[in-house]
């Protein structure tokens, strides 16, 4: 992000008005420029003798959108929110806060600390800071439940969810909203205004201490409960709005700052902050940076199963009109059908009106013809992962497509240059690698190769960033089937773990500790979800390479048809309809038979060893990710784990834990980690690497 201007804030008169206008590209984040700038504004219109009230408003895009995350990191610098909004608080003069765009965290205390708000009718409020590890450090936690009550409060403080400026209103957050011009409005306003009106001495909330204190009670067993003990800042939140009753404004300002800062020093608000910034920061790819990316308002999607279908709500969930080309009426219906299920789910689930989902469905050109593909801006092959097959549809789309219309096929393990070229115009072909569900899961690989054009590619990136998705480059080579960068690391994941299930331990052990660490689900739980086929056709696909362990367990299973979920038999054994199964005991007894067969005697695992083992074989995949430039950063890598495969986000991603977990590891536990299979997990390369590609990367990150 640029840096501040250096005037961020103006002081205007409108009469005996004074006008404090805010301007902080790109969201008006309140830098310590904007502090400052804000404090002297109002200090002079203060002294000057003509003011009789003041507005704060921002110019650009949204009112404050919060403190500087970017500053967490750095030494304090005065003046602090805190006493920003303490002299705001108590200026003589009545202050207003006009608020537009999405007022949130700091921003929204600003306006709190203000007499009164009034806002615009598509305005947006929150307190998103628990996303962050943190909680509304600069007297959110004090003033909110002054404002709406300490339910309300916690509602909005452990969602960090956004509220409409109607509903605001409705709540007693703010004072008006207009459909008007927030400015002409807020100054019309402010002239009505004689009285000051600090929230700290609004006591409406406050007269049912009973009450009060039972919500506390209620809200503190429920965040035990869900969350155990660990949870830092839903734990503080609750002891700040206790405090809010309890104790004068003052020293529930100080308990709150306490508490912030315990929350800030927390492992898990730094794994937070770091994952926010990596995600954006992912979408900026050094090779393409300058390019401009061209306009994409038609999309088409070849293939409609379940990644196309998925692709093709996503696309008309984010405005595009969509053509989805499926061969044979059987298919057409069939992804008709799929999004059709979609729709209807989503407004049976209350997500969606009957007239929204209506309205996107016209959007929507269902066809078995590839010739309609002339008007799509951006066409994506999204078939099976079947080279000649895929070449082929490549093939016949760059025939029809227009001339500047982009091209992207949705694999990640095939030749993509290959794929490229046979479209006819390479340069305007690229990798778009969605993970399932498309329509929800938010990661994008934009897979980029030696001929692909720097415009193709960042329309590529426009057009991912416009669906709301996060998109991370994958540079490959010539050649290069790797997986890109998750399924690449995911490919390290599983072999660590197959050789542990080949040595010793069981699926349910390996999911159990892995689930234990943060995961969602374990790699057999994932394996059987995706189906032990597909994997099964990869591994076939691929020449093996004779320096690494190679464990047939996975084909065995595939060879007697135990495929997953689809067959309700995988490593685990699914009753109809299930999604969680039991471990499947006939597995257990065909890999000790395994085990004879290549004479393995089987040793214990503890879930430190398994978890050790794995984590150092993700982190030694996306180490080796670096060093062949597939990764552009480590924290590129971060951000495919977390959005792609569930790595727990409050740790940051695993090229960020390496730095907390690598040393450790290799200090304590290098002679479990199986030294016989240096490829994999011997920690050694790692260290150097990332020291290496993190110094590359520096001006990167
Ligand atoms: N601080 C610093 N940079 C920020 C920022 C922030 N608060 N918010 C956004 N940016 C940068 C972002 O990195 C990107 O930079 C650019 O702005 C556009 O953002 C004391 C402790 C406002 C909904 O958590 O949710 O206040 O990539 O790509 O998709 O109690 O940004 O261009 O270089 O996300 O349109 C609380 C975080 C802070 C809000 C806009 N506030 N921001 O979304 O754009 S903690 C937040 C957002 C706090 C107080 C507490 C979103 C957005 P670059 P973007 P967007």
């Amino acid at each position: 992000m640029k840096q501040a201007p250096k005037h961020p804030v103006r002081l205007e008169r409108q009469g005996t008005i004074a006008l404090i206008v805010i301007e902080n590209p790109p969201v008006n984040a309140l830098g310590v420029a904007v502090r400052r700038g804000i404090a002297a504004a109002l200090n002079a219109a203060v002294a000057h003798d003509k003011t009789d009230a003041i507005v704060i408003a921002a110019n650009g895009r949204t009112f404050p959108a919060g403190a500087d995350i970017r500053e967490f990191d750095m030494a304090a610098q005065e003046p602090s929110l805190g006493q920003l909004f303490d002299l705001i608080e108590n200026a003589p003069k009545p202050v207003v806060a006009a608020i537009h765009g999405t007022a949130l965290g700091g921003g929204l205390e600003l306006a709190m600390a203000a007499h009164y708000r009034i806002a615009s009718s598509d305005a947006r409020m929150g307190l998103p800071e628990i996303h962050l590890g943190l909680l509304p450090g600069a007297g959110g936690t004090q003033r909110l439940p002054r404002l709406i009550g300490a339910e309300l409060a916690f509602d909005m403080m452990m969602s960090g969810n956004q509220l409409s400026a109607g509903i605001c209103a409705e709540i007693g957050l703010i004072d008006s909203v207009t459909s008007g011009d927030l400015r002409s409005e807020a100054v019309a306003y402010a002239r009505t205004l004689t009285e000051v009106r600090p929230t700290a001495l609004n006591r409406t909330h406050l007269m049912d201490g009973g009450d009060y204190m039972a919500t506390v009670a209620a809200r503190r067993a429920q965040v035990k409960a869900d969350l155990g003990a660990g949870a830092l800042a839903p734990l503080k939140i609750v002891d700040c709005v206790e405090a809010a009753l309890l104790l004068p404004m003052d020293a529930g300002l100080q308990l709150e700052r306490a508490a912030f800062e315990d929350c800030l020093a927390s492992r898990e608000s730094a794994g937070l902050r770091h994952a926010f910034f990596a995600e954006r920061r992912a979408a900026k790819f050094p090779e393409a940076a300058d390019a401009k990316p061209a306009k994409v308002e038609r999309i088409a999607i070849v293939g409609g199963g379940t990644m196309g279908s998925g692709i093709a709500i996503a696309g008309l969930q984010s405005g595009f009109a969509v053509t989805l080309v499926e061969q044979g009426e059987s298919g057409v219906n069939a992804a008709l059908e799929q999004i059709g299920a979609f729709y209807e789910r989503s407004i049976a689930k209350g997500r969606l009106s009957e007239a929204q989902g209506a309205a996107a469905l016209t959007h929507l050109q269902l066809t078995n013809k590839l010739d309609t593909l002339g008007e799509a801006d951006l066409i994506i092959e999204a078939i099976g992962e079947d080279f000649d097959l895929k070449a082929s549809i490549l093939a016949e789309i760059g025939a029809v497509a227009k001339p500047d219309a982009v091209i992207a096929t949705n694999t990640s393990y095939l030749d993509l240059s290959a794929l490229a070229a046979a479209t006819g115009r390479p340069a305007n072909t690229i990798g778009l690698h969605f993970f399932a569900p498309a329509q929800v899961n938010k990661l994008v690989e934009v897979g980029v190769h030696d001929a692909a054009s720097a415009q193709a590619v960042m329309t590529g990136v426009g057009f991912a960033k416009a669906m709301g998705k996060t998109p991370v480059r994958a540079r490959v080579h010539k050649g290069f089937g790797s997986g890109y960068i998750g399924n690449a690391i995911l490919e390290a994941y599983r072999l660590a773990a197959d050789i542990m299930l080949e040595d010793g331990a069981t699926p349910a052990q390996i999911d159990g500790a892995m689930r234990s660490f943060g995961f969602p689900l374990g790699p057999y739980q994932i394996a059987d979800m995706s189906g032990l086929d597909i994997a099964y056709a990869r591994r076939q696909s691929k020449p093996r390479d004779p320096d690494v362990r190679y464990v047939e367990i996975a084909d065995k299973m595939v060879e007697q048809g135990w495929l997953g979920q689809k067959t309700r038999r995988g490593y685990y054994i699914y009753a109809e309809g299930q999604r969680t199964g039991v471990p499947n005991g006939d597995v257990l007894k065909m890999i000790s038979e395994h085990r004879a067969h290549k004479g393995i005697t089987a040793r214990k695992f503890s879930d430190r060893d398994i978890r050790d083992r794995i984590l150092l074989a993700i982190v030694n995949a996306g180490a080796r990710l670096l060093g062949e430039g597939v990764a552009a950063r480590p924290s590129d890598i971060d951000t495919v784990m977390v959005h792609g495969f569930g790595y727990p986000r409050s740790r940051g991603g695993p090229m960020m834990d390496a730095d907390a977990t690598t040393p450790s590891i290799i200090a304590s536990r290098l002679s479990v980690l199986a030294p016989e299979e240096p490829s994999l997990w011997a920690a050694a390369p790692v260290l150097t690497m990332l020291a290496q590609e993190r110094q590359k990367f520096a001006d990167l990150n």
